[in-house]
């Protein structure tokens, strides 16, 4: 019987030159899994040929810099991760407090998957939000407008979520109904990983259930189809689809805080070409002479609300570059201190010694 090779098992799992060639900095004796579930301290991981469920190494966090995420792709020893691989993408989140404070919320996802609920107001500046986040962890992205068996016409709702999207495709679906689903599916090919994000109760887990063609996620009514519903889906996890794919279900989010970044992946380049005729190059936009997006807006080329969203990201980067930069240079002075202090006890150890 001939042997089955693992390394085709793992591209299975979404395993690529670009983790191998990782491995030559650790331990060959090491097994390379991908971390399909994450439950706190705890979590399941997918090797060539087996699913167990295993914790970190305690040092982990101090040799990676962070613990692993949904999507990573880790090294065992026995059941316990001991190492972890860089990823090829990762969505991330700012988490509170300092700036360089960030989480993985998926990581190695090629496609990203925004999730908005036809039964409620568009929030066309939430999508804009992900789209950043999408662009600036590697991965595609597309919106998909969930029940939409729910309004009368759906295309009103489309054309908006559009305006927002700028380019990524838009596609509305239902889960209950069954339509829609057979694009999803070809978007998410074998050896492939999309992820689910948007507000709790859009349908997130629904969807899953439905490409899976069975109930493996929990999936409840939101309460009163508000963001502050419930959260049933509680922990990260993907799923093999039957066409080969893998799908990360996510706990709903309220907000995303972006990681910072030196521009806006091209989510908003409408604004920007036109921002870049503004008479002066540090235009604020805020009543200049010759600002040429203001000018856009009174002519009903661009729309004010997505202008200020823009603008609004652009601020969050400006404030989170300056906090970067002052930190540096609060780090750059300790080291120098330091430096100071060692190369006056070595000195006085010189000076000692000619004694
Ligand atoms: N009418 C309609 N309802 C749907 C559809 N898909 C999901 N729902 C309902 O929406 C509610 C929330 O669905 P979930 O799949 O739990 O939502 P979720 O996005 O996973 O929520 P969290 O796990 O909290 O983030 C449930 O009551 C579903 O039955 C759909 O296509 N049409
Ligand atoms: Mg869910
Ligand atoms: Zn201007």
């Amino acid at each position: 019987m001939p042997i089955p090779d693992p390394r085709g098992s793992l591209r299975a799992l979404g395993w690529s030159s670009f983790f191998s060639r990782q491995l030559a900095s650790f331990d060959p004796s090491l097994t390379p899994a991908r971390v399909v579930a994450e439950y706190g301290s705890t979590f399941v991981v997918r090797t060539a040929d087996d699913e167990l469920t295993v914790k970190t190494a305690g040092r982990l966090r101090v040799d990676a810099g962070r613990l692993p995420a949904a999507g990573d792709w880790v090294l065992l020893r026995d059941a316990c991760i001991m190492a972890l691989l860089e990823p090829r993408t990762a969505l991330q989140r700012k988490g509170a407090g300092r700036t360089s404070d960030l989480q993985v919320l998926a990581a190695n996802v090629d496609l990203v998957l925004i999730v908005t609920s036809a039964n409620r107001d568009l929030n066309p500046r939430r999508i804009e939000r992900y789209l950043v986040a999408a662009s600036r962890g590697g991965a595609d992205a597309r919106v998909l407008i969930s029940k939409g068996d729910l309004p009368d016409d759906p295309a009103p709702l489309l054309q908006r979520a559009r305006a927002a999207a700028n380019g990524a495709p838009v596609h509305a679906f239902s889960a209950l109904e069954g339509w829609g689903l057979d694009a999803i599916r070809r978007w998410i090919p074998p050896e492939t990983t999309a992820v689910l994000v948007g507000s709790s109760g859009v349908g997130k887990s629904t969807l899953l259930n439905a490409l899976l063609g069975r109930q493996e996620q929990d999936v409840k009514a939101a309460r009163d189809d508000d963001d502050r519903g419930r959260h049933t889906t509680t922990a990260r996890r993907m799923l093999p689809l039957p066409e080969g794919g893998w799908l990360l279900d996510t706990p709903g989010m309220r907000e995303l805080a972006l990681p910072g970044g030196e521009d806006l992946g091209g989510v908003f380049d409408d604004v920007d070409s036109v921002a870049r005729r503004c008479r002066f190059r540090d235009c604020r936009h805020e009543g200049e002479p010759g600002c040429a997006v203001e000018q856009a807006i009174d002519a009903g080329d661009l729309d004010a609300d997505r202008v200020e969203g823009w603008a609004r990201l652009a601020r969050e980067d400006e404030y989170q570059q300056r906090r970067k930069d002052e930190m540096a240079r609060r780090d750059q002075k300790v080291r120098q201190v330091k430096r100071t202090r060692a190369n006056r006890v070595a000195m006085l150890a010189r000076e000692r010694e000619r004694w």
